[in-house]
């Protein structure tokens, strides 16, 4: 081997071994609980009966036997939420869920809506995450899986509550189904 060759094998070997150890210092977390329902309502907090069971045929949950189905009444809204603490040492923090968002109201003043936010708890107006989807929205039907980046740096060290929510006017309804919650963080060890 030449001078030159060898360099860059040696080279090599200590990249890989730099990237190896990078690696190692790093451990994946999953920080929501019972975020697939199927654990009653347990951790999550919530008003009513908002979980819905697969009956094979017509309700179908994602994943197992349970989902949440967020099905406000006529000039009503209903909310989950849940609490959690993002580590210190967090380096990336990810959202992932499954939804469907359904809706029959196509009147053109419809003023329903249903949303999933990850913000600071009681502080609805700093979000890290926001989505919403409207009456009329074009949604295909059945599941759609979300995963998305969230903004670790605003988040380390602090508790987040993640929450889907759902609000409906005085006729036709509108729904959002979730299931398979989860805020996956790499923390430094
Ligand atoms: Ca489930
Ligand atoms: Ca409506």
């Amino acid at each position: 081997m030449t001078m030159r060759i060898k360099f860059y094998v040696i080279l090599t070997v200590v990249l890989l071994l730099v990237a190896s150890n990078v690696e190692a210092k790093t451990i994946s977390r999953q920080l929501v609980k019972n975020g697939g329902f199927e654990n009653d309502q347990s951790y999550w907090e919530g008003d009513g009966d908002w979980r819905e069971h697969d009956d094979g045929v017509i309700f179908k949950a994602k994943k197992g036997k349970w989902y949440a189905s967020l099905w406000p009444d006529e000039n009503d809204s209903i909310g989950i939420t849940q609490t959690v603490k993002i580590p210190k040492k967090a380096t990336s923090a990810t959202l992932v869920y499954w939804y469907q968002f359904s809706s029959t109201d196509y009147e053109s003043v419809s003023d329903d809506f249903c949303t999933a936010s990850v913000n600071k708890p009681n502080d609805w107006w700093n979000d890290y995450y926001y989505q919403s989807w409207d009456a009329g929205s074009d949604e295909p039907l059945g599941w759609e899986k979300v995963a998305v980046e969230l903004p670790v740096e605003k988040m380390r060290g602090k508790k987040v509550e993640i929450e889907f929510y759902c609000s409906n006017d005085y006729a036709y309804n509108s729904w959002l189904d979730i299931d398979n919650v989860k805020l996956k963080v790499k923390v430094k060890k």
